[in-house]
């Protein structure tokens, strides 16, 4: 009996070893949502996270945000009306990284002229973004400067590279 016991303790020691997280294992909260007009956001380790917290649950992903589709975007709006996304953003090129979703009121009309933007002063998204994709009918272009000045890069759809004069220097956003 004492023999069989010391044997289950030595299995847990060595399990609560095994599986015990690290802070070097803690994922980082680094998949975030940022709605425009409010400039309200919260951040997740998951992707699916995020869209299950725009959506309440009812719409579920299990890839990361690059393979968050046009369906899942049209889904998302048609349960959170609030939560129409506009792009999601990356720190890395090729869709790699940190994602930020950006969230409008609306989808995009067809007209060129601007239907939504979002200044990144103050936003640790400032000086950052390296590529991005568009979802419900826009096209993002990307800003230098805090006001929708300096250089700029689009409008595009998607964009795996902003582009050397760009790129990690992105202040501000609009979607038309
Ligand atoms: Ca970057």
């Amino acid at each position: 009996m004492i023999k069989r016991l010391s044997a289950v303790a030595a299995l847990a020691v060595g399990a609560t070893c095994l599986f015990a997280p690290t802070a070097t294992q803690a994922a980082e909260a680094n998949q975030c949502w940022t709605r425009i007009d409010t400039g309200e956001s919260r951040c997740f380790t998951t992707f699916a996270a995020v869209v299950a917290d725009l959506s309440g649950g009812k719409v579920k992903v299990s890839g990361g945000p690059s393979s968050f589709s046009a369906a899942d975007a049209s889904a998302l709006a048609a349960v959170a009306a609030s939560s129409v996304t506009a792009a999601i953003v990356y720190d890395d090129t090729s869709y790699g990284g940190a994602s930020n979703t950006y969230l409008a009121s609306s989808a995009c009309d067809s007209n060129p002229d601007v239907d939504h933007q979002a200044g990144l002063s103050g936003s640790s998204w400032d000086n950052r973004i390296s590529s991005f994709k568009s979802y419900n009918n826009c096209q993002t272009t990307l800003w230098t400067g805090y006001t929708y000045n300096g250089s700029s890069y689009g409008p595009q759809t998607n964009s795996i590279n902003v582009g050397a004069s760009v790129n990690d220097q992105g202040s501000s956003m609009q979607w038309s």
